[in-house]
């Protein structure tokens, strides 16, 4: 039983016999490219959440720049694909190095054990994330016992610390196996995969993936994406809805004639109250923007309404004042939605009335809802019946 393991951790890429663990694919050339493979994906995922959680968590000693406007909807699109990307390469990558796990003596050493140790946050971490992605993509948060952007944030530290360490120990192996000249690959004994095949097979597969779900955000690609969840051209007004307003229960408080939107807060020196008849009265502003959900799709659609900079002036605001906007809505966590200085004062950062071309229906935030540059779709308060300075 030792020989086929021996072979995968020892010299030559090979399995000499036919134990217990057959296939020729259990080598350490289709383990490193899957792995240098996975190294990519995984990093692009790592680099892109960390902008989409200070986007969400604003770190404090830094603002974000509004600007490219477009930048969240490429950096998330990114995350997304490349998680989608993955699965097919963990799971190739788990079956060929799945007979290392039952190597004896299971520790050689301390390096060895620690080694060893972190393959478990590494596969437990990966597959975590993976699948609460999946499970947040696919609008089915009923199996996550916990608030997915937290938990799924968690994860990637540990797992990312996990790769360092697993990259580090394996470093001499990736290296030989990835760039010294290997022996000639094995004939299989029966017709079987070549490992050439297999990492062929699991990228492609991979990319299909990818193809089949980055329509969400790629319109011109949205027909194939066959698996996606949303389609960026499928919805009410040409855009999806997320979240409607029956289900944020907010339909009569949206609807009511007498609704007014509020600009106060402590650092409105002239805090004010406007009916919608005097909104609309207010000058209007056109931007072009996308809403980029953090749930992978994205769409641009042509927003009109009142800047929030307009509003701040008109309130008498210090210059560089930060904004919270408050939602109709209640008991939700995307209720409220902080604008930074620079975000606040940007051009395009605007209180809709319309969208492309039409007043906003109830659904997409009638009367009134926050759009503005760079920021993630959940930040785009829909409902909005206060603007608190402060
Ligand atoms: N009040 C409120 N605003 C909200 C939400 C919400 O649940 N409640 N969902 C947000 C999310 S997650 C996204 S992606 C966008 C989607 O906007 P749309 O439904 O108009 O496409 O609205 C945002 N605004
Ligand atoms: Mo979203």
């Amino acid at each position: 039983m030792t020989s086929p393991i021996r072979a995968l951790v020892r010299v030559r890429d090979v399995l000499p016999d036919q134990g217990s663990f057959p296939s020729r694919l259990h080598a350490r050339r289709p383990a490193a490219l899957l792995g240098a493979a996975l190294g990519v994906t995984f990093s692009v995922c790592f680099v892109t959440g960390l902008f989409s959680h200070a986007l969400q968590n604003p770190p404090g000693w830094t603002s974000l720049p509004p600007r490219p406007a477009g930048l969240y909807r490429v950096t998330q699109g990114l995350h997304v694909a490349a998680g989608i990307a993955s699965i097919p390469l963990v799971l190739a990558k788990l079956w060929t190095v799945y007979p290392l796990f039952w190597i004896r003596p299971a520790v050689r050493s301390v390096a060895h054990a620690v080694e060893r140790l972190a393959l478990l946050p590494l596969v437990a971490g990966s597959v975590f994330l993976l699948f609460t992605g999946v499970v947040n993509v696919a609008l089915w948060y009923a199996p996550l016992g916990f608030y997915f952007p937290a938990g799924h944030y968690w994860a990637a530290w540990i797992t990312i610390g996990a790769i360092v360490v697993h990259v580090g120990a394996k470093a001499t192996t990736i290296r030989t196996a990835l760039f010294a000249r290997s022996d000639p690959e094995p004939e299989a004994a029966g017709a079987g995969l070549s490992r050439r095949g297999f990492v062929g097979a699991a990228a492609a597969a991979s990319g299909a993936l990818v193809v089949a779900t980055v329509g969400q955000t790629v319109g011109p690609l949205r027909r194939l994406s066959v698996l996606a969840p949303r389609r960026p051209d499928v919805g009410s007004q040409g855009l999806p809805v997320n979240r409607a307003a029956a289900e944020a229960g907010v339909v009569e408080a949206a609807s009511d004639p007498a609704y007014a939107l509020s600009v106060e807060g402590r650092g409105a020196a002239r805090p004010f109250v406007l009916t919608l008849g005097e909104l609309r009265a207010m000058p209007q502003h056109e931007a072009t923007l996308p809403i980029a959900c953090v749930e992978g799709w994205s769409a641009s659609a042509r927003w009109r309404g009142v800047r929030v900079r307009d509003l701040l002036e008109r309130a008498g605001a210090p210059p560089g004042a930060e904004v919270r906007v408050e939602s109709l809505e209640q008991g939700s966590r995307y209720r409220t939605s902080p604008l930074d200085a620079g975000q606040a004062a940007d051009p395009d950062a605007l209180l809709a009335l319309a969208l492309n071309g039409e007043d906003l229906n109830l659904d997409h935030g009638f009367p009134v809802r926050l759009i503005a540059p760079n920021r993630p779709g959940v930040q785009q308060t829909k409902w909005v019946s206060k603007v608190v300075v402060l």
